[in-house]
Order: C-alpha cells, then structure tokens, then sequence
C-alpha cells in the first residue's frame, strides 16, 4: 500500500524536492506514474570515475525505484566514443577505445554501490552492446533517414557550436542517444517510456522522443525529465573544490575530503542541498530549516548533509573514517592518525619534501606559513605553531624524519586551522 502511494506521489515528491526542471507531458505522466514504469538516464564514461555532478540522477533514479519503478542505469560505452556536444563550448579530445571500456567498466561499479541490479527491477546496461555492433549504412538508413537536419540545427548543443566548430561526430551525437531510448524503449523485456538526466540533456531526450514516435507511431506515449542544474548562492560553481573535481571514488576524493566539502555548504544552499541528496523527510528537513534560522553557528544541517552523503557514498565504514579525521583536525590531535589517515586528510595542503632534518623556522617560510623569519618568529613566539598535534615554542625547534608520524610525514599547524605538510624521503 505504502509502496503504491509512493509510485503515484513520486513526482510531487521530487516536484517538493526541487529535483524537477522540466518535464514533457506532465499531466500524461502524471498519470502513467500511478502504475511502474521504467525510465533510464544515461552517463557517459569520459573520465575514471564519477562525480558528484552525476550523483543527482543517480539519487533520483533510486528515488524512482523506491517508488516501485523500474530504472536503467545506461553506461555510455559507446556514445563516449563520440562525445556529447551538449554544454561544451569545444570539441572533446578522442580517447583511446580501450580507455573509454576500462572507464565504464569503473562507472558499472561504482552505479552497483547504490543501485540494487537485479535484471528485473533495476538494470545496468551499456549502449556498447548495440552502438557497437551498428553498421553504418544501417545507421543512416534506419535511424538518419528520421533527423532532419533543420531539426537537429535548432538544438542548442548543436547551434551553440556553430561558430565554435562541430565536428560531424559530435553533431550525430543526438542520433545515437536517441537510438538508445528507442532501443530500450521496443526492448520487450525493459520497454523503456521515459529518459531523465539534468538540464542539458533536454535537447538528446526531446530528440528521442521524436525518434520513438517516427519509428513506432505518433501515439507512442514516451516522457522526458529534466533534472536542475545545480548553482550555489554565491554564483560559484557547484562540485568543485580548490583541488578540483568532486569524485565518487574513494582514491580520488577520499570520504574526509567529501565530507569537509559538504560540511561547507553554505546556510542559503543547506536546505535545497539536503532536499536534493538525502532521504530525510519533510519534518526532518523542517527541523532542520529551523536549526538554521535559529542556531545557524552549530551547522547542524551542514553536518546532517555531510554525514548523510558520505553514507550514501562510502558507506557506515567511510563516514566513520571522515569523523574521526575531522576530529582529529579540528581538536588538533594529529597524534591520532596513521600514515595512510594522514595521507587522506592532507591529500591537498602545501607541503615539501626533504631528506634532512629541518628547523622548524626555515619549513614555515619554505612552506609559506609565514612570510618571513621575521614572521615565522612572531608566529612561533605566540604560540601559533604546533609539530604532530604538539605546541612548539623553541625558536631552534627541528623537524626531525625520526619523530615524524610512520617515519614519513610532520603535520606542521599555524593557527587553528592552516595544515601544512613536511613529507620525509
Ligand atoms: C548517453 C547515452 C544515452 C543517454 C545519455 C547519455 C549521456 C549524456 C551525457 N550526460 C552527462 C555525462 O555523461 O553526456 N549524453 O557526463 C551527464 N549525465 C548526468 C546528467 C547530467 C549530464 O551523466 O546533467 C549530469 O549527470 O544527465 O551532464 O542514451
């Protein structure tokens, strides 16, 4: 029962959930929603892991199948042989085949950590499997012969990149996506109707749409959704941090890093973020809205969305892991950590390496914690400078390899919150 009234809410909860940018035919969908559907959303391997951008459509396609909907999670194996147009001022450079198979096979598995495959109800596919065995002429004659080229012109991805250059790969681009839906959409087993993926996509999904009703008759009843763009308040760009991209995978962007990353959401974007990526409810968002408005200097929302998240994506095992750094860092008791926690933490600090010794005055000025001697004299004086968690006060101090933690590293912490790193070799 339970399970059923989620099926038939899903859109207004996604609608309360701020997930929804656009959707083709609402009150048609509307409808088709109050029985299972299967819907897909495609994601191309152009890169050895997933981002944090991807992670909406992922969060969205498990809401869907939490509703009791059937989902397809599409690796674009073979579409990423060719390269998406849409949102990108440049034509991509051409990666290895090889490549683009060894990248989705990383994306099939990272998609497994949050999806449940079962073949029946939840389904990873690769478009390698068709894309790949197409022929040519067959391609122009089945699938071509349907994309008039005024049509194809009008898109976006395609007239943004006029003057810029477009190559006639990247422009059939949309063909290919749209051989997937219908593909899967005649597929008896998955008889895919629907296509979701972020705004940029409207152009390939609207596409398909078409294709689907050219080829299987203009009462074809298929639907498109799109998801936001995500944008932060202060007009910077969401997903990115000083050290780059946000990753999905743990050696890329460690569960630390992920968790300081979302634990600095900003006040104005917490609420919509936590609507976004978690599973809480509405009187747990409210009451955390309230948290806001009321006791914003303990960030118990950001912490809510940081926990949450971390959870989502590295599990009970890797949420505990980012704490404990947290911690550490934040009581300054770096005593705690072992190399490979320390390697986690201060993955993006300054640092330098050395085989000697080192006075502790010189690292600051070479690690520019202080500007001068002068500076890093003050500094120590004051008792602004800590080794491994420890207050040093000793203008001679030396940073020994001896003393360092494994042997390897010397935390070196200017204030309450400046790391920096010495490596020893
Ligand atoms: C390929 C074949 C399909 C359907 C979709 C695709 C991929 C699509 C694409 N998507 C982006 C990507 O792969 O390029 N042509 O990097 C991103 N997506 C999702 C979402 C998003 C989009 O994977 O907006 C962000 O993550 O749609 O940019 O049959």
């Amino acid at each position: 029962m339970e399970r059923n009234d989620n099926m038939k809410n899903i859109l207004e909860e996604l609608k309360w959930r701020g997930l929804i940018y656009d959707i083709i035919n609402e009150e048609e969908l509307e409808k088709r929603l109050q029985e299972p559907i299967t819907l897909y959303c495609g994601f191309d391997p152009t890169a050895d892991s997933l981002h944090i951008g991807s992670l909406l459509p992922i969060v969205t396609l498990m809401r869907f199948h939490q509703a009791g909907h059937r989902i397809i999670a599409l690796t674009g194996g073979g579409t990423g042989l060719i390269g998406d147009p849409s949102g990108k001022k440049n034509e991509r450079q051409m990666n290895q085949e090889e490549t683009v198979f060894s990248w989705a096979e990383l994306f099939k598995k990272q998609f497994a950590r949050f999806l449940p495959f079962d073949d029946e109800t939840a389904f990873s596919l690769d478009n390698y499997q068709w894309l790949g065995e197409m022929k040519a002429i067959d391609m122009w004659r089945e699938y071509g012969k349907h994309f008039n080229i005024n049509y194809m012109l009008a898109k976006d991805s395609v007239k943004s990149r006029l003057d810029n250059g477009l190559s006639y790969l990247e422009f059939s681009y949309m063909i290919m996506q749209s051989i997937d839906f219908l593909k899967m959409y005649q597929d008896n087993k998955l008889h895919c109707e629907m296509q979701i993926g972020g705004q940029d996509q409207w152009g390939n999904i609207t596409a398909g749409m078409e294709l689907i009703r050219k080829v299987a008759g203009s009462d074809a009843k298929v639907f498109g959704l799109t998801l936001p763009l995500i944008t932060k308040s202060d007009g910077t760009k969401f997903g990115k941090t000083e050290s780059g991209a946000v990753w999905l995978d743990e050696e890329k962007t460690s569960p630390y890093e992920m968790y300081q990353f979302f634990i600095n959401t900003a006040d104005a974007d917490v609420i919509p973020f936590l609507k976004y990526y978690t599973f809480l409810n509405k009187d747990e968002i409210a009451s955390l809205e309230e948290k806001v408005q009321k006791e914003p200097h303990l960030r118990e929302a950001q912490k809510t969305l940081a926990k949450e998240v971390v959870k989502l994506v590295h599990g009970k095992q890797g949420l505990e892991n980012a704490m404990k750094l947290t911690e550490a860092l934040f009581s300054g008791n770096i005593q705690s950590l072992n190399v490979q926690e320390i390697k986690m933490c201060f993955n993006d600090v300054a640092f330098i390496e050395t085989k000697d010794d080192m006075g502790l005055l010189d690292a600051l000025t070479a690690l520019q914690a202080a500007s001068s001697k002068r500076e890093g004299r003050e500094f120590i004086k004051n008792g602004a400078i800590s080794v491994n968690g420890i207050q040093v006060r000793d203008l001679e101090f030396v940073v020994r390899k001896d003393e360092a933690i494994g042997k390897e590293f010397s935390v070196i912490r200017r204030g309450k919150k400046n790391y920096y790193l010495i490596k020893h070799q």
